[in-house]
């Protein structure tokens, strides 16, 4: 074995294992009551002031030079030129990933349908876009392009009409390849706001920025924090943890390919978690050794290192079936099966946010470009949540509509039904209905 301090190394048979895996994998979702009553007061004023305390609280936080909120708006040209002065390449890799990630997306777009019953009451369900989704995008060393393209394309591809993009330039630096990636999207509008304040804005509307229907994208404790805050007067996505990797493998991967797997969620911040679950103990040695080697070559080693360090595990199983429960109790927002027959595992995988299957499919593609969502749950949350997609950004209406001969009979049992709960004016709306001449249901 190598840098023993590189990762933890755990395995199911030691004593402790529970705790520490339990201890590992515990993480604090963000709450904090300095960071809320700071919230709270930027949201009361964004509410109160408008245009102006997004401004004020703009030249405070991000840009001191600005002195009108216009300056705050990126017209759509300015978009246009961003996309067509990218290199080639990087236009044609974006054009390409977006493409992709639409096609994937329409496969997700619901249908509305409707059946007839024999007295010819029909019922149904009617699906229809949000108006206005609102997406917020992290400036600085977490504005991802490609978060752009998740995050809008599905809105896009709903029929939601109108996309608005936050994004905040700290020091007045835009990035060109996010506002290439609204362009390609179909951004509607963008504002160069960020944190609280943006959400706060998209929530309740300014005299410039529209108030939106749902909120969704990543940001730091006060945009999550800003985001529980707003909801209820808009929808949001989810409140996103750290990434988290967990590669399942039966030894027979390079181990290069598997240490930079982990690598690949590892890099994105020190709390990251990357793990890696594998019945044979020299291959964990062989994929230790290959970390070792390879972290060094990271641009982001440092962060990596932590990362792993903190939160990164090789965690020693004693057969497949115990793999297997490991995978669902851990419930990963990005499963790794790097096995020579995925297909056969699937059926046993209850909780992921993404399943990777097999050696060739690393995350990396899923997070850019093979065309599913890298908006997933994280934290243990794939339990109960999925990935972003079309449905967030279309809702249901039920339809029901009766015949006479239907409103006769439904009459009769809602009636009942009315009564028995002493709501008689239901159960008189319902009576006036039922058809005196009909046979009285059973
Ligand atoms: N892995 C991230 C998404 C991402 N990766 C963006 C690269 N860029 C979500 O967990
Ligand atoms: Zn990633």
């Amino acid at each position: 074995m190598t840098d023993v301090s590189l990762v933890n190394r755990l395995a199911t048979t030691d004593a402790n294992f529970n705790k520490r895996l339990d201890h590992l994998l515990a993480w604090d979702s963000v709450s904090n009551h300095e960071v809320q009553h700071a919230v709270e007061a930027i949201i009361a004023d964004v509410r109160q002031q408008g245009d102006q305390a997004l401004l004020t609280l703009t030249r405070k936080f991000d840009r001191v030079d600005a002195t009108s909120f216009a300056e705050l708006i990126l017209p759509k040209s300015r978009l246009k030129a961003a996309y067509e002065g990218l290199p080639e390449a990087q236009r044609q890799a974006l054009e390409k990933a977006a493409s992709r990630i639409k096609t994937y997306h329409e496969h997700q777009k619901q249908s509305s349908w409707e059946y007839t019953e024999a007295d010819g009451t029909v019922l149904g369900q009617q699906i229809t876009p949000l108006d206005r989704a609102g997406i917020y995008v992290p400036g600085g060393k977490a504005a991802y392009p490609s978060s752009v393209l998740m995050n809008a394309i599905p809105a896009k591809v709903a029929g939601v009409k109108e996309v608005i993009m936050v994004v905040p330039t700290p020091g007045g630096e835009l990035n060109e390849l996010v506002l290439a990636a609204a362009w390609q999207a179909g951004v509607d509008q963008v504002f160069t706001i960020g944190g609280a304040q943006a959400v706060a804005a998209l929530a309740y509307g300014t005299e410039s920025v529209p108030h939106v229907d749902k909120i969704v994208g990543p940001g730091n404790i006060f945009v999550a924090t800003a985001k529980r805050a707003v909801f209820g007067q808009v929808g949001i996505d989810m409140i996103a943890g750290p990434s988290e990797i967990l590669v399942v493998c039966d030894g027979q991967t390079d181990p290069d390919w598997v240490a930079m797997d982990l690598f690949s969620q590892a890099e994105h911040d020190e709390d990251a978690q990357a793990i890696l679950v594998s019945w044979n103990a020299d291959f964990m040695d062989q994929v230790e050794a290959s970390m070792a080697k390879l972290l060094p070559t990271l641009e982001r080693e440092a962060i990596a290192r932590t990362s792993l360090a903190n939160r990164g595990a090789l965690i020693h199983v004693q057969d497949q079936a115990e793999a297997v429960k490991m995978i669902n109790r851990i419930a990963p927002e990005h499963l790794e099966l790097s096995v020579e027959d995925p297909q056969a595992w699937l059926s046993q995988v209850r909780h992921a946010g993404a399943i990777f299957m097999g050696r060739h499919t690393c995350e990396a593609l899923g997070d850019y470009c093979a065309g599913p969502n890298h908006v997933l749950p994280t934290s243990g949350t794939a339990r109960f949540s999925s990935p972003l997609g079309v449905q967030d950004f279309q809702k249901r209406s039920s339809l029901i509509f009766c015949s006479p001969e239907g409103a006769s009979t439904l009459g009769q049992t809602a009636s009942v039904l009315a009564r028995g709960e002493s709501l008689t004016a239901h159960a008189r709306s319902a009576e006036y209905r039922i058809d005196p001449t009909a046979e009285v249901s059973k």
